[in-house]
């Protein structure tokens, strides 16, 4: 998965079978939202600025940890209950995915639809989507690929399939939604309502609660692949922003929030120092905090009440034996089924 971080404007794509639509999303710019961050108090950095190309490998690193069970439990979960959704989503479905994973789940989900008539990948970092279509391309050369460059936290506007779709559904799976805060949580799920359109559904990934051990062990994994990967922030703003940190003075530091019920991880300052990074000196105290992401986890009625806020309604929820994870097929309130 990829929130905005790239460009769009710097590579045009097509093949044969698919041409890639450019929507020029705004660039998004890394040395003003660190200046901007880093001035804030408390500090903060996107957890979008996490994926580039070897934030990207370590996300993917983080997924094989034995700590970390989401992606493995909800992989095997959509493998489970694939021919329900199937079922309950009916044929020839316009699939439209919110940022790209590894493509595991998404061969899963076309695997077992009814004679999907296109899918749509929704990113912002070109050179992840022509990638994605690529490999896509090569494993279902019959499917119409409709490759869309463009912020997914906006309602996206459809290009139209070639075989009329009776439905759109969008895929938004890996508990992502629990990066945004609430606000924006809200937000994006209201542009998904507005791009599934009336007779449209969603299917999302929901991490749920569960014990605190286990949700800090999967964000505190023994490897230190996460502490890596928290870390590459930093690595990254001294490739591209003239950073000047040293890794060795930080800490990755992530914890559950009983009462907020998230993961919220920051990046600490283990002493005093000064840091130049885009073109300013920066302080911290010993200890200091820049908060850098949250994992919100769910329970059966914060998504009903999130889904409620936003237009939509929980039409059906699968969940593995544990009740570790959950995969929720969205409607419209004013949708008839
Ligand atoms: C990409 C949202 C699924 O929040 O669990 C993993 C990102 N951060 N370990 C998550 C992440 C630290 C991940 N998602």
């Amino acid at each position: 998965m990829t929130p905005a971080s790239g460009s769009c404007s710097a590579r045009q794509a097509s093949s044969d079978d698919w041409t890639l639509i450019d929507l020029a999303p705004p660039v998004a710019d890394l040395r003003a939202d660190a200046r901007a961050g880093l001035r804030a108090s408390p500090k903060r950095l996107s957890s979008k600025y996490f994926y580039d190309a070897r934030g990207s490998r370590l996300f993917e690193a983080i997924t094989r940890q034995p700590e970390y069970y989401l992606t493995r439990v909800e992989t095997a979960l959509l493998e489970a209950v694939a021919p329900r959704i199937a079922q309950r989503v009916g044929p020839n479905v316009h699939v439209v995915e919110l940022g790209t994973g590894s493509g595991i789940k998404t061969r899963q989900l076309l695997d077992a639809l009814d004679d999907p008539v296109a899918y749509t990948s929704v990113e912002i970092s070109k050179a992840a989507l022509i990638d994605s279509t690529r490999a896509l391309a090569a494993q279902f050369p019959h499917l119409q690929l409709l490759p869309v460059c463009a912020d997914f936290t906006r309602p996206v506007p459809l290009p139209p399939a070639r075989r009329a779709a009776r439905r759109t559904l969008v895929f938004f799976p890996g508990s992502t939604l629990g990066n945004f805060d609430d606000d924006d949580a809200l937000e994006l799920l209201r542009s998904i309502r507005q791009t599934m359109g009336t007779h449209g559904l969603a299917l999302l990934g929901f991490d749920l609660v569960k014990p605190v051990e286990r949700l800090e062990a999967a964000y505190n994994d023994a490897a230190g692949v996460t502490a890596e990967f928290t870390l590459n922030l930093l690595a990254r703003l001294n490739r591209e922003a003239d950073g000047r940190f040293d890794l060795n003075r930080f800490a990755h530091h992530a914890a559950y929030s009983v009462e907020r019920e998230r993961i919220e991880t920051a990046i600490v300052s283990r002493e005093a120092q000064t840091v130049d990074v885009a073109g300013e000196t920066v302080h911290f105290d010993a200890g200091e905090r820049i908060e850098v992401e949250i994992s919100r986890k769910y329970t059966g009625a914060s998504i009903r009440g999130i889904a409620a806020e936003s237009g939509l309604a929980v039409a059906e929820t699968w969940t593995d034996a544990a009740r570790d994870f959950a995969l929720v097929l969205l409607r419209a309130q004013d949708a008839d089924a």
